[in-house]
């Protein structure tokens, strides 16, 4: 490793353990063949690939009490949180390739933790169609893909609450939604209630996304702990049809790339979830190499830079 040079640590979750639709375990490996590894290896970062995390079997039996597949979401979960842990203990940048986003449990309680141990300030940009902040006794589905903001603000499955070590891992304040459009009935009185920042796809109609952007990024400072978790279905599934729970009518290519390049102009980026790629419902990989391009522009490859 040459000093200086950051190392990103890809960890694949292999698994669709919180969704109901089958296929997004296959998302690590639909990454790697669109070239994600050799991509940040020729932007001139150090790229460890630590291979999948082994997990159960996704058992596609119904909710119990509220959840679908509570003990394999948490065995899931365990493994990202301690794999996640450890590259950032090692001063990496993980990024996570999932998988369902029930694994941003993992994955951010991990990151809040270790913030805490070095004193950054967490803020997590949640860039997705839906805001995730069901709870076992609200989700209209029992998919844990449709909790994990929930779980990490503290209110969930008790055996998914407090990993990071306190109650809770964010605080409403720590994170904004970018993308939204569906957001069931519960979950909108739990958003006005918690006060969660959430530029729905009008905010950035009538704002468009630099003025939002400007807004989302305005505290980030020197201290700062960036995350981004990246649901696919964020963007439209025109673009990108290789997700589970696509719903049309999501920013633009252009819009999404503008959003990445003003997180990468921050520097501040220091992890990342890339979940809900469901190569089985894509079309020759597009939604894997187009996660792939933005990606890169997270990473700092705007069009002008060398
Ligand atoms: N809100 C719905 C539910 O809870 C669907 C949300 C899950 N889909 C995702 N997560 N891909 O963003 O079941
Ligand atoms: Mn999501
Ligand atoms: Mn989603
Ligand atoms: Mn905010």
């Amino acid at each position: 490793t040459i000093a200086g040079m950051k190392t990103v640590s890809l960890i694949g979750a292999p698994t669709d353990v919180g969704a109901s639709v089958r296929g997004a375990g296959m998302g690590p490996d639909a990454l790697r063949v669109a070239g994600l590894f050799e991509m940040l290896r020729d932007h001139r970062f150090n790229v460890i690939d630590h291979g999948n995390l082994a997990g159960p079997p996704t058992p596609w039996t119904e909710p119990k009490g509220g959840v679908r597949h509570l003990e394999e979401v948490v065995a899931w979960n365990r493994a990202v949180f301690d794999r996640v842990a450890a590259v950032l203990a090692a001063g990496q940048t993980p990024l996570l390739m999932g998988g369902d986003h029930c694994l941003a449990i993992g994955s951010i309680s991990a990151i809040a933790r270790h913030c805490r141990y070095a004193k950054k300030k967490l803020r997590v940009i949640w860039l997705d169609a839906h805001t995730d902040v069901n709870n076992e006794t609200i989700s209209p589905s029992g998919n844990v893909h449709g909790m994990p903001v929930s779980c990490l603000l503290g209110y969930g499955p008790k055996p998914l609450i407090g990993w990071s070590g306190q109650p809770a891992a964010l605080t409403p304040e720590d994170i904004d939604f970018i993308g939204i459009r569906s957001v069931d009935n519960d979950e909108k009185q739990t958003i006005r209630r918690l006060g969660l920042q959430v530029f729905d796809m009008r905010h950035l109609d009538e704002h468009g996304m630099r003025n939002t952007m400007i807004e989302v990024l305005q505290d980030v400072d020197d201290d700062t702990h960036l995350h981004v978790s990246f649901d696919l279905d964020c963007l439209d599934p025109a673009d990108a049809p290789g997700v589970g729970t696509g719903v049309r009518g999501g920013p633009t290519y252009r819009e999404m790339q503008l959003c990445m390049e003003m997180i990468a102009d921050t520097g501040r980026l220091s992890s990342l979830d890339v979940v809900e790629i469901n190569p089985a419902l894509d079309v020759r990989n597009r939604t894997a190499e187009l996660a792939v391009e933005f990606i890169a522009s997270l990473f700092g490859a705007s069009t002008l830079a060398r």
